[in-house]
C-alpha cells in the first residue's frame, strides 16, 4: 500500500502571498493544494503544519472521502475560513496525486468533461466613465466574452474593484492590477456612502449598455455593503441593464435577509466567496434565494466539498459561479477549472491573470481561447510548483482593506 511520506507547506510572495501544500508519497508521488487564505496566510499556515501535517504522515492518500472526513470530524471545532482552507489544501493535493497515479487529468476522474470550455469573466474598472469604457475595450480584446463593472463614486477616495494602477490613493506596499490586499504593516483605509453608490451605479450601467451592446454579459460586485432593502432597490434599478449577476449585495450570514432582496428584483444574484461550507447556503439554496454559488475550491473544504453544495445547488436550477480572483493561487485555479468542466451545473468562472513572478513559481498548463478556459490534459491538476523559484519570495505581511463611512463608523468591506 502506498503512503503518505511527507506533507510540506510552502509559502511564496512572488507577486502576492501564497500558501501551498505539497504532499509526497512513498512511492514518489506528488500532490499540490491551495491553502492561501487573504490577509491571513499564517493562520493556515500553522493550522497545517502544527496541527494537519502529522496526521497525513502514513496515511493512504487514496482515501479521499475518509481523510476529508477524519479531518473535519476529528477536529471537533467545525467550519470556519482557516480550517476549511487548511482540509481544502489537502483534498485538492490528494485529489492532485491520485489522478497522476492514474495518469488522467483530474477532470476525468470527476466524470469527465460536461463542456468544451469554461466561460470565464475579467474585471474592468475606472475611476470615470472613459477609464472604464478603455478598460472594458481592453478586456474584449484579450478574449474576455463576459466582464465585471466596478467604478470610483463621485466624493468617495477609494472603492473597492478599482485597479490599483488606477488609484492614486493606494500609497501602502505594493499590489499588482485590481488585487486588493496591500503588502505592509496595516491595512488601507478607504471610505463609502451607500446613497451616493446607488445614485450613481445605474447610470454606469446605462452609459456602458449604450457604448458595448445589449449582448455582452455584464457583472457587478456589490461587496456585502448593502443592506436587504438597499440591495432591492439597486438589482429593481439594474434591471434594464440585464445584468448576469449582482453579486455580494449584503453580508449574507443572514441568509433570511436574501428573501427581502428576492422579492424586489429579478436580477441574478450571486454570492458566497466568503462562505466556507454547506450550511452557509441552507436557507438561500432551499429557498432559491441565489443563482449562483460563488464558493472557491479552495475556501470551502476542496473539490469533495464543493462538488456536494454544487450537486445540492443543482437541484434548486442554482449554477457555479466560483471566486478566481488573484488570491486563488494557481493550484486552486486549476482545482476550479477541473470541477467546473466536469458539473453539469457550471454557470461561469471569474479569471484574473496572475502576475510573470507567480507563473514562474507556478508552472501552469490551462488554456485560454475565446473567453472560455480549459484544464489542460496532463495528468493531475496541470500545475507544477517550482521550489527554488518560490524560495526567493519570502512571505510579506499583507492586508485586505478595510471601510469607514465618512462619519468615520467602520463598515463592511
Ligand atoms: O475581495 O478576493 O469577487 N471578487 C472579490 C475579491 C475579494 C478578494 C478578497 O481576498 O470580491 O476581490
Ligand atoms: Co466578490
Amino acid at each position: 500500500m502506498t503512503s503518505i511520506e511527507t506533507a510540506e507547506v510552502v509559502v511564496t510572495s512572488p507577486d502576492r502571498n501564497f500558501v501551498t501544500l505539497r504532499l509526497t508519497t512513498d512511492d514518489g508521488l506528488t500532490g499540490l493544494g491551495d491553502a492561501t487564505l487573504n490577509g491571513r496566510e499564517l493562520a493556515v499556515v500553522s493550522y497545517l503544519r502544527d496541527h494537519v501535517a502529522p496526521l497525513l504522515i502514513g496515511r493512504d492518500p487514496h482515501r479521499i472521502e475518509d481523510t476529508w472526513q477524519f479531518l473535519y470530524r476529528s477536529a471537533y471545532w467545525r467550519r470556519g475560513p482557516v480550517t476549511m482552507a487548511a482540509i481544502a489544501a489537502v483534498d485538492v493535493a490528494l485529489w492532485d496525486l491520485k489522478a497522476r497515479a492514474a495518469g488522467m487529468p483530474l477532470y476525468q476522474l470527476l466524470g469527465g468533461a460536461s463542456r468544451t470550455g469554461l466561460l470565464a469573466y475579467g474585471h474592468a474598472s475606472g475611476r470615470d466613465l472613459p477609464e472604464l469604457f478603455d478598460s472594458v475595450r481592453d478586456h474584449l480584446e484579450q478574449g474576455y466574452r463576459a466582464i465585471r463593472i466596478q467604478t470610483g463614486v463621485p466624493g468617495l477616495k477609494a472603492v473597492y474593484g478599482v485597479a490599483a494602477t488606477q488609484r492614486a490613493d493606494v500609497t501602502v506596499g505594493d499590489r499588482y492590477d485590481y488585487e486588493p490586499a496591500s503588502r505592509g504593516v496595516f491595512p488601507q483605509e478607504e471610505d463609502w456612502d451607500t446613497r451616493a453608490y446607488l445614485r450613481h451605479l445605474p447610470g454606469v450601467f446605462e452609459a456602458v449598455r449604450g457604448e458595448f451592446g445589449p449582448e455582452l454579459p455584464l457583472l457587478h460586485d456589490g461587496h456585502h455593503r448593502m443592506t436587504p432593502i438597499q440591495a432591492g432597490r439597486l438589482g429593481k434599478a439594474l434591471e434594464p441593464y440585464d445584468l448576469f449577476w449582482l453579486e455580494d449585495c449584503t453580508p449574507a450570514e443572514n441568509q433570511q435577509g436574501l428573501r427581502l432582496v428576492r422579492q424586489h428584483t429579478t436580477t441574478p444574484l450571486a454570492i458566497g466567496e466568503v462562505f466556507n461550507t454547506v450550511w452557509d447556503y441552507q436557507t438561500l439554496v432551499t429557498e432559491q434565494l441565489i443563482d449562483y454559488v460563488r464558493s472557491a475550491v479552495t475556501h470551502t473544504g476542496g473539490i469533495t466539498h464543493l462538488r456536494k453544495i454544487l450537486d445540492f445547488a443543482a437541484q434548486y436550477q442554482i449554477r457555479s459561479g466560483m471566486h478566481g480572483p488573484t488570491d486563488i493561487s494557481p493550484v486552486g485555479m486549476a482545482a476550479a477549472l477541473h470541477l467546473g468542466l466536469a458539473i453539469h451545473n457550471f454557470g461561469i468562472q471569474e479569471y484574473m491573470k496572475h502576475g510573470a513572478r507567480t507563473d514562474e513559481v507556478f508552472h501552469q498548463t490551462f488554456t485560454w481561447k475565446d473567453g472560455r478556459l480549459h484544464p489542460g490534459d496532463e495528468p493531475g491538476l496541470g500545475v507544477t510548483l517550482d521550489t527554488d523559484e518560490a524560495g526567493k519570495y519570502p512571505y510579506q505581511r499583507a492586508y485586505l482593506p478595510y471601510n469607514r463611512l465618512t462619519d468615520g463608523t467602520v463598515h463592511d468591506w
